[in-house]
């Protein structure tokens, strides 16, 4: 496995203390700051952004929800977003939180550009595609300030608590395959909205639940980087259990074809 410096010029290191890591444990997630230094945030700005042109642009209410908020696997897109998913700051917190084998399960831009009012419901991530064991970890890193008014993440600490919340067909292979969205019924007294500033990120557990409302600003978009980090060994439930392919990032698996999986993409 290739090991690369610690790029400091672009990305912020700091691994989680013991009081975070409490933090983690009882809420569910932890806002964890800045991830990226001011000219990190630029380059990781400019190289999504241009692959987001190429094959999306503005809001456009004639299409769909998912062909508005989601890019697929951006890391075959961009150096930068590779850098920061196989080398950065958050691949140590993903070894504090999930253990010494660590693959990339999704990376994916999820944007809510200004004009895109429609809500993202509420979820956990492992609904969408079961994950065993249940500790993968979500990073979402905001490229652009993100408060109430333009969709920001809001969060029910504790949440993960709860365990696997069944979805029955909606989390099938073919629900997954369909990209079927996934709203469910909770009781959200209680739940937070995770404010953030560009560069900064947010950690959250495979279970914990969340949503984010509508981009009702005028004039501010809301993008976000979707990094999702699970044991190397990660099976897919819903799919006969067969492992989850994503690049192994740290330590081994017992899955050859883990193993080999994006070994070719550069760094
Ligand atoms: O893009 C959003 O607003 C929500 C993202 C999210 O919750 C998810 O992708 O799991």
């Amino acid at each position: 496995m290739i090991t690369i410096a610690q790029e400091t010029d672009l990305f912020v290191y700091r691994r989680l203390d013991e009081r975070e890591l409490t933090a983690y444990e009882r809420d569910g997630f932890l806002h964890y700051g800045p991830v990226l230094t001011p000219s990190g945030l630029r380059r990781m700005i400019d190289e999504v952004m241009r692959a987001w042109s190429a094959e999306k642009g503005p809001f456009d209410p004639n299409r769909t929800w998912l062909q508005n908020a989601l890019l697929p696997n951006i890391h075959h897109q961009s150096d930068m977003v590779r850098r920061f998913y196989f080398h950065g700051p958050i691949v140590d917190v993903a070894e504090q939180l999930i253990g010494p084998n660590i693959k990339g399960a999704t990376s994916q831009l999820t944007f809510k550009m200004r004009g895109n009012t429609k809500a993202f419901g509420w979820h956990q991530d492992n609904g969408y595609g079961e994950l065993e064991p249940y500790n993968a970890v979500t990073c979402l890193t905001a490229l652009d300030d993100t408060d109430e008014s333009n969709g920001c993440l809001w969060i029910i600490p504790g949440s993960h608590r709860r365990g696997q919340i069944p979805v029955g067909e909606a989390g099938s292979a073919e629900a997954k395959k369909a990209q079927r969205e996934i709203t469910l019924n909770v009781d959200e007294r209680g739940a937070v909205p995770v404010r953030m500033k560009a560069g900064e990120c947010v950690i959250f557990h495979c279970w914990t639940l969340h949503k984010s409302e509508g981009n009702r600003s005028p004039d501010r978009d809301r993008r976000i980087l979707f990094l999702r980090y699970a044991d190397a060994d990660a099976v897919e439930v819903y799919n006969d259990r067969r492992p989850r392919l994503g690049r192994l990032i740290r330590g081994g698996t017992r899955f050859p074809e883990v193993e080999a999986f994006e070994s070719d993409l550069p760094v």
